[in-house]
């Protein structure tokens, strides 16, 4: 490598844009080499996956409510395009700086370098050896951006040269000899691209081998699910209201909302999942994929909700799970009388806190689930096997990707969540949605003359016995329930509205089995769930 000359006095644009170029190329080859690393050392060890999952366990739980609030649940596109815009800005910013303060420029290399070395090392099950990616890369990094200022010097050099000779001024001296400015920008602009498009083709090329060596999606799509051995009465044809816009029944899985903390979606191979359930039990017991299918499974219908969900919000959803019992389960390992808690752990680290007593109530269908909607688990939503129990919200309870179950104490461990502010318990809150007609719409009234004001309303496991609509503040009116197969799942709800012309509001609630009548005041999801009326404004054209 030649020896990088002085930078020249002059410090000509071209010079700086060569090198943040140079800072960029050497970072995304910095990416490239670290992914060919993980084809041997494996997908865990990427520092683009480790890092992404730091950034997300590290946000506070405000950024990520934010961030699910902006881009929906396409919350992790965000990330990775926010990720890459830091990514370049910092590279260049290296690249500059290799330029004019040499070795700063590397220095930053390898703090990078670090930073990614320790979010790897950090994630659950990562081992040592799960660093060599990110040190390799960040020797190819520096290595590829010494060559490259070093190339961009000689052409800044160059291009002084040939100034000083039109002027007759000094030359700078740069060993070997210095060609033409053309001959060496061709050379710096030949590493430059070569290197970029190499680490691009290479990179790429190394993630998609990386990503395919557990193919989860072809190994579901190979699975057969047992038939169930007791399986969920027959959903009652008046379930489902005849009401254009209300939410159905049962939520098609393509429609189900998805929130979890994965950065990308964990592939798990059903051949080699395992289930420990360990702790505070006599007889701890690992369960193998092959043991759970030869198990008698059930079907349950069950209404699983996030806690993040906003008055009106669309983060529930009604599906129909294939699973085990996990009160069976437990009883088999059989849990010791001082335990209250059951932390249970995916693959990737998330951990839920879940209260014994619930998971061994004989009245809970809490299952271990295989199945969603007569299909395997969808590998967003836990592939091959996670977590469902009624009545409590998701992150309490609904570990996707579930690989342990600790039987243990809330005293003595704390779950994902409730170490960023949420509670240790949360069941699911009385709640009730106004689906149609939507919020500003202008409507007309349908046959009979009136307009359907239609929704539905939950609350698992304690179940709804009524449904009142007000219309501009008026009097509370009952609206017709749907049936429903359990208390355990939501419930539709109509009101065929005699409307009159013009704007109006329109509120709903709900009241619980258990005779509470759903709160007017408006509590936000954290940290155990929001409360208050959902609300429309809506105009009636006659
Ligand atoms: N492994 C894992 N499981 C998880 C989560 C997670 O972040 N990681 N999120 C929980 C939360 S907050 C909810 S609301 C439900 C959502 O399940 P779904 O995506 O299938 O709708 O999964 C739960 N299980
Ligand atoms: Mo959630």
């Amino acid at each position: 490598m030649p020896d990088p000359a002085t930078p020249p006095a002059d410090r000509p644009r071209q010079g700086r844009l060569a090198a943040a170029a140079s800072g960029v190329v050497s970072v995304v080859a910095f990416l490239a080499a670290a992914e060919v690393a993980a084809i041997f050392v494996g997908a865990q060890s990427s520092p683009l996956v480790g890092v992404g999952s730091a950034v997300i366990d590290l946000a506070p739980p405000g950024a990520k409510t934010l961030m699910v609030g902006l881009f929906g649940t396409g919350d992790k596109a965000a990330l990775f395009a926010l990720m890459g815009i830091l990514m370049v800005a910092i590279a260049a910013l290296a690249g500059l700086a290799e330029r004019s303060r040499a070795p700063l420029g590397r220095v930053i290399l390898i703090v990078g370098a670090a930073l990614a070395v320790l979010a790897v090392r950090t994630r659950a099950d990562a081992s040592d050896f799960d660093v060599v990616p990110s040190v390799v890369g960040g020797i190819v990094a520096i290595l590829l951006l010494r060559a490259l200022i070093g190339r961009s010097f000689r052409w800044d050099a160059a291009r002084a040269n040939q100034a000083a000779e039109e002027r007759g001024g000094d030359l700078v001296e740069v060993a070997p000899p210095l060609r033409a400015p053309g001959v060496e920008r061709r050379a710096f602009l030949g590493l430059a691209l070569v290197g970029a498009a190499a680490a691009v083709v290479v990179g790429a090329g190394a993630r998609v081998i990386t990503a395919a060596q557990v193919n989860a999606a072809s190994l579901r799509q190979a699975i057969r699910l047992p038939k169930a051995k007791v399986t969920a009465p027959a959903v009652p044809a008046g379930a489902s209201l005849d009401v254009d816009g209300v939410s159905p029944y049962v939520t098609p899985t393509a429609d189900f909302y998805r929130i979890d903390t994965a950065l990308s979606v964990p592939q798990v191979d059903p051949s080699s999942w395992k289930l420990e359930i360990t702790g505070l039990v006599d007889k701890p017991l690992t369960l193998t994929w092959d043991d759970l299918v030869a198990l008698p499974l059930e079907e349950h219908l069950l209404t699983l909700s996030c806690v993040s969900n906003e008055v009106g919000g669309d983060l529930i959803g009604n599906a129909l799970w294939l699973g085990y019992p996990i009160r069976s389960l437990l009883a088999r390992v059989g849990a010791d009388s001082s335990a209250d808690m059951v932390l249970s752990r995916s693959v990737d680290g998330f951990t839920a806190s879940t209260p014994l007593s619930v998971l061994t109530d004989p009245g809970t269908e809490a299952i271990l689930a295989i199945g969603m909607n007569g299909e395997p688990l969808p590998l967003e939503h836990g592939f091959p096997v996670r977590m469902v129990v009624p009545g409590l919200y998701g992150y309490v309870s609904a570990t996707k990707w579930v690989t342990s179950m600790k039987v243990t104490r809330f005293a003595d461990e704390t779950a994902y969540w409730t170490t960023r502010g949420y509670s240790a318990k949360a069941p699911v809150k009385l709640e009730s949605r106004i689906d149609t007609p939507a919020s500003g719409s202008t409507v007309s009234p349908g046959s009979g003359g009136t307009v359907p004001l239609a929704g539905v309303a939950w609350q698992p496991h304690t179940g709804v016995s009524a449904v009142h609509v007000r219309i501009d503040g008026g009097p509370w009116l009952e609206a017709d329930l749907a049936d429903s197969v359990s208390d355990d799942t939501w419930r539709q709800w109509v009101y065929r509205w005699d409307a009159p012309a013009g704007e109006h509001r329109v509120q709903v609630r709900a009241t619980s089995k258990d005779g509470t009548v759903q709160s007017s005041k408006n509590v936000s999801p954290a940290p155990n769930g929001a409360e208050g009326w959902d609300e429309i404004t809506v105009s009636v054209k006659r």
